[in-house]
């Protein structure tokens, strides 16, 4: 029976990934001729993407989306947003329905090799914690045998938590929910005793408690989760925008380009500013671009720090410290091959 049931999951994977490779392959064109890019990203996560009453979209994974636009139609309000659980964002990536996904989505050896799926990039170095309820009376993560962990389902979380448990010889019962809301009213109702997630997520998630006083995050950090964009494998035009766009924000960070200062950046002498705004060579025309893709990215959405700081940095309610997304010369794992 085992046998049956793995090899039909294997006939619809290859199914939907033939199926996405017929429309990969002209990506660029698409979102062109639409005059849209379409951007799969989660169902409302703070600093990630989020939209407000009015349906506006903000947020690390809502800018990266933008930034692309921008680079590519010039305008980065030109995105439509599909909000995805995280079991149905890759089949929408797949089947076309989105021309990328930016959804706190983890890069892991799996997704990259056998979903027919490219991960173009980091925008956030993150990892797996835990929130618990204060009554538990837990001080670390080593001492939940027998917990009950709301999670979601489709995750990397749900992964590692088995992983977690089993490397430490703990037992626990999961209570799986679709979304983060979800995930979070269940741990509100004392549905279980503790709540997991990506970190970035965890001081969010606590703050929409009614009494967040009530709960705690541990100090362990389980796993490695580093979010990036992702787009259709066969498609390298595409796949070298999206990468480009994120590593071109990156370095205009290093560089000391900003939103505010991109205009008068354009009389730089610097050779690297003048390739990567475009008043010199031909980068943009590389990628299949007009020579201000870098320039439109960088003046109307902003530099990577620029992002992060809008969005999740400390002057935010997510209150998150630069750390591990600092650039690599201020200590951080953020490096961008070079604008040349
Ligand atoms: N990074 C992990 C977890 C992603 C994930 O879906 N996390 C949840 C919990 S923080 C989430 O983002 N939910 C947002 C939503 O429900 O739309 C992965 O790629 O599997």
């Amino acid at each position: 029976m085992k046998k049956t049931m793995s090899v039909l999951t294997g006939a619809l994977v290859a199914t939907a990934v033939t199926a996405g490779a017929a429309s990969a392959a002209d990506t660029l064109e698409t979102v062109k001729a639409r005059g849209e890019l379409i951007c799969g990203v989660s169902t409302g996560l703070p600093g990630f993407s989020l939209p407000d009453e009015k349906g506006n979209w903000t947020g690390l994974d809502v800018d990266t989306c933008r930034g692309v636009a921008a680079a590519v139609l010039g305008d980065a309000t030109k995105v439509k947003f599909i909000p995805l659980t995280a079991k149905e964002r890759f089949t929408a990536l797949q089947s076309g329905e989105i021309d990328m996904l930016s959804r706190n989505t983890t890069w892991t050896h799996t997704r990259d090799t056998s979903l027919g799926l490219n991960f173009a990039g980091v925008n956030f170095y993150d990892g797996q914690g835990f929130l618990v309820q204060k009554e538990l009376g837990v001080k670390s993560a080593t001492e939940l045998d027998g917990a009950s962990v709301c999670i979601q389902s489709g995750t990397t979380t749900e992964l590692n938590l088995a992983d977690y448990f089993k490397a430490n010889n703990m037992s626990f019962s999961p209570v799986v929910y679709d979304t983060s809301d979800q995930t979070v009213q269940g741990f509100a109702a004392g549905r279980c005793d503790i709540l997991t997630s990506d970190t970035s997520q965890l001081a969010a998630l606590r703050s929409k408690l009614d009494n967040p006083d009530a709960a705690e995050i541990l100090p362990e950090v389980i796993s490695k989760e580093p979010l990036g964009p992702v787009v259709r494998q066969a498609d390298d035009v595409w796949f070298n925008i999206v990468k480009w766009t994120l590593f071109a924000q990156l370095n205009a960070e290093e560089l000391g380009v900003t939103s505010a200062n991109a205009d008068d950046m354009l009389k730089s002498e610097n050779a690297s500013i003048q390739r990567l705004l475009g008043t010199n060579g031909d980068l943009g025309e590389k990628l299949g671009l007009g020579s201000n893709w870098a320039y439109n990215a960088i003046k109307q959405v902003g530099n990577y720090g620029e992002m992060f700081e809008r969005n999740v940095g400390p002057k935010t309610p997510l209150q998150i410290p630069r750390g591990a997304n600092a650039l690599w010369n201020k200590g951080g794992f953020m490096y961008a091959p070079p604008v040349r």
